[in-house]
């Protein structure tokens, strides 16, 4: 029997990528809407850690509070600018407070003077168990800001992230690709590898 996942995230493109990543295999995952919960998850967190652990356990006790008991895991996720000093790190949903034009607009104005443009992708995942115990994963990826958007794959900064070794964007590359190589693909790879510890 397949393991059921509870996603709590209100991105569709990280459902997507996760799907990707895990589907098929011995997991099925569930979104917040097959679940029945519509709400928007407040993220006051000062780290991704926090931020992640928030969501997961805000989901965790919405299901328990309808007698249901579920894996739940969430994903916090931030790019993090050498030359800004980790920015827009956690802040990087809401950094320029116009939406992701708007982020990536404002990341590629303060890096016109700077001479470095490296980075990376952090994401970490928490996972909490049927029975309360939680665990965290993480996964990064190094490359380059680019001076102008790529790609009109993935989703948020990926027109201007180039990972390290490759030529292109993230959002050049097919999802299979970029899971592959990413900070999401990886933090996810490490929970599905500990959860087969438990099948
Ligand atoms: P949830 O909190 O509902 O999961 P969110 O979009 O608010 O969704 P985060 O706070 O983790 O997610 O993400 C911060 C922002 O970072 C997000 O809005 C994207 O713009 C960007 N981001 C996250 N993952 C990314 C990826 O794989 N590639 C490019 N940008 C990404």
């Amino acid at each position: 029997m397949k393991q059921k996942l509870v996603f709590a995230t209100n991105n569709a493109h990280k459902v997507e990528e996760i799907v990707a990543a895990l589907g098929g295999g011995d997991f099925s995952i569930s979104t917040l809407s097959e679940c029945g919960i519509n709400e928007d998850i407040p993220e006051t967190e000062p780290t991704l850690e926090g931020n992640a652990a928030l969501k997961a356990r805000f989901v965790f006790e919405r299901l328990k509070s309808m007698s249901v008991e579920a894996m739940v895991f969430a994903d916090d996720t931030g790019l993090e600018i050498e030359a800004l000093g980790g920015a827009p790190g956690v802040m990087s949903a809401r950094y320029s407070g116009s939406g992701t034009q708007g982020n990536i607009d404002k990341v590629l104005a303060e890096l016109e003077r700077k001479e470095c443009r490296i980075a990376q992708f952090r994401t970490v995942i928490h996972l909490i168990e049927p029975n309360g115990e939680e665990h965290s994963f993480e996964g990064k990826v190094e490359g380059e800001i680019l001076f102008e958007r790529n790609g009109d794959e993935g989703f948020g900064y990926d027109p201007i992230f180039c990972p390290q070794g490759f030529e292109q964007s993230f959002a050049q590359m097919p999802l299979e690709v970029k899971n592959s190589i990413s900070h999401r693909g990886r933090a996810v790879r490490a929970m599905a590898q500990w959860l087969q510890t438990k099948l």
